[in-house]
């Protein structure tokens, strides 16, 4: 697999930070930060470009011995730069760069002052009040260092499903082509399908571990073999997120999946079931003795138990293993179910593809309908429609939809909510749609009372249908506005106004437990992609995701109904 632009760019970052924290010339880090933005916003992979007989060095701010590095890199190759500044940098020291307030340089001064090369000692040093000392850090900055200390600001980031997906599937491949492996699959939070992973487990069915070890520590983005041993191992990919693979006979690996699919509370949940009938559960087997009852596949084993089996999404320990046992397994909801997406943005604002196009593709899909919500006049940066301009849209929706048979366009729009809960456009442009989603774009810092104030206000107007994002989190960056996420979902569930699962891979918001709690207290949900290109429409499955680990069931979504149903529905909340 090609280095990614992204993954150059990461590298030529990390090249500056560790020069930086050296000290060294400012024109020297400068030159490859500004490689690094370079390489990002390039609309090819450096890979091809160089595969094409493309120089870099033509590339603007690029000389000869930063095009030279960027194409090593580029070619999966080993730059002796960064192990030199690696070697001459105190391991743990970038760790610090991770805090909030905390650059190359300040990190390079603290070195410099206070000797402190670990997030250990910067934390003794500021609650001893010596970091004061450092010209430049207040109490402020003190106060800041702690708290996201306590908080694990320092601690390496989870990686997003959709991203480790794309890592994991062509590792699986590789490794699922080795000869003599029966069975391969990635178990863990993967399987699971958690918003975010720690690292990848890997399960494989093997006779012999021996070729299947070579495969995985040979593999071409593996950076580094962490531990490796005759039936397991561990490496860390490039890019850092880590893998361990475990390699078992194929009559266990039923158990070994279960194991190591998790989650831990879950499989301590069955070992508990085995344990009372007197028997031993481990990622061997489920054991009589030394008598083998089950292992093979996890049916047998959840079939031996007692049990239903449970699918990977609920395995949780949040009350799955007695509805397994009472056969009271909720029937997921699954992409099939999905008869149309209702969020979709279009050139109209800043979508890239216009409504036809937009309609196809979603046709292509097997959907029924599809709604356009572009942005409302709030959002200015992207040409939010105003009362006039959505007149226009609503012509080329009807324009299309009488060339269209089996598949309905539906005019619709993301409305944002302004502060005080009144939507961004008046009711008489409003009752024109065929729904309305309206969205928190603006003022995130609001108090918790106003907040949740602002989104029940926004849910009083019944010409609203769907609120979209509804907690406005984006993971790994921004966490969500402070909201009381129940009063919400309560007063949506009472007001019969939906609530958006957004399917966007940084997004995923509602939250599974959110979902779950939504289920619960009667709101219904709307799974949609937030796309704003043809392809992103494939997001659906993400959302799904979280959905199912939210215990939902096709009557709990919106967009499980045909279209008929769908419009009951809207015109009920009306
Ligand atoms: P992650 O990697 O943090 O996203 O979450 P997981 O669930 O993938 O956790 P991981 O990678 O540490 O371990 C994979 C699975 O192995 C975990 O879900 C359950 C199983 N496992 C790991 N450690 C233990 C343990 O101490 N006891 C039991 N019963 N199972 C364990
Ligand atoms: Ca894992
Ligand atoms: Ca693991």
């Amino acid at each position: 697999m090609p280095v990614a632009n992204a993954e150059i760019a990461e590298q030529l970052d990390k090249i500056a930070d560790l020069l930086d924290i050296e000290g060294a010339n400012p024109f020297r880090v400068r030159a490859y930060r500004r490689a690094a933005r370079l390489v990002e916003g390039l609309p090819r992979a450096v890979a091809d470009m160089l595969a094409s007989g493309e120089d870099l060095d033509d590339l603007p701010g690029i000389g000869r011995d930063l095009a030279d590095k960027i194409g090593v890199i580029a070619k999966g190759g080993h730059l002796p730069l960064l192990d030199q500044l690696a070697s001459e940098v105190t391991p743990g020291i970038t760790e610090l760069l991770r805090l909030p307030g905390l650059g190359p340089k300040r990190v390079h001064l603290l070195q410099e002052t206070l000797g402190i090369d670990s997030i250990a000692k910067l934390e003794a040093a500021a609650k001893t009040g010596r970091l004061r000392e450092v010209p430049g850090i207040g109490p402020g900055t003190e106060a800041r260092v702690l708290r996201a200390i306590a908080a694990g600001a320092a601690a390496t980031p989870r990686t997003k499903l959709a991203a480790a997906e794309q890592i994991a599937l062509p590792l699986l491949a590789h490794i699922a082509g080795t000869p003599g492996v029966a069975l391969a699959e990635v178990a863990g939070s993967f399987r699971r399908r958690r918003e975010t992973v720690g690292d990848l487990d890997i399960v494989v069915a093997a006779a012999s571990g021996q070729e299947v070890m070579r495969r995985f520590t040979g593999y071409e983005n593996v950076a580094e073999v962490v531990e490796q041993g005759p039936t397991r191992a561990t490496v860390r990919l490039r890019n850092g997120l880590q893998v361990d693979l475990r390699v078992v006979a194929e009559a266990s690996y039923g158990a070994a999946l279960m194991y190591f699919t998790g989650s831990k509370a879950h499989n301590i949940a069955l070992r508990q079931l085995a344990v009372e009938r007197g028997w031993k559960l481990n990622e061997y087997g489920l054991f009589q003795g030394e008598k083998l009852l089950a292992g093979r596949t996890e049916a047998e084993l959840y079939r031996r138990l007692g049990l239903a089996t449970v699918p990977p999404e609920l395995r949780e320990d949040q009350g799955e293993v007695d509805a397994a046992r009472r056969g009271r397994l909720p029937h997921l909801v699954t992409l099939g179910d999905i008869r149309g997406d209702l969020h979709v943005h279009t050139t109209g604002s800043d979508g890239t593809a216009s409504v036809a196009e937009m309609a196809a593709a979603a046709r292509a899909r097997g959907y029924a309908y599809m709604a356009i919500t572009d942005h409302s006049p709030r959002m200015a940066m992207v040409h939010g429609l105003d009362p006039r301009r959505l007149g226009r849209q609503i012509d080329e929706i009807e324009r299309l939809n009488a060339k269209l048979s089996g598949f309905t366009v539906l005019a619709s729009i993301e409305v944002d909510i302004l502060e005080d809960g009144s939507l961004d456009l008046p009711d008489e442009a409003l009752r024109r749609l065929d729904l309305v989603v309206g969205a928190v774009h603006s003022r995130f810092n609001l108090p918790q009372a106003k907040q949740t104030e602002r989104l029940l206000r926004a849910m009083d107007n019944r010409l609203l249908s769907i609120v979209a994002h509804p907690t406005g989190r984006m993971i790994n960056e921004r966490p969500a506005y402070d909201i009381d996420v129940e009063r919400v979902l309560r007063g949506a569930a009472e007001r019969g106004c939906a609530l958006e699962v957004n399917a966007q891979p940084d997004r995923l918001d509602l939250a599974d437990t959110h979902c779950r709690l939504a289920k619960e207290l009667g709101a219904k949900v709307a799974i949609s992609t937030d796309a704003h290109a043809p392809a992103q429409l494939d997001f659906m499955r993400f959302g799904l995701d979280q959905a199912r680990r939210g215990w939902l069931e096709p009557a709990d979504v919106l967009n499980t109904r045909d279209l008929a149903g769908l419009r009951a529905a809207l015109r009920r909340r009306r």
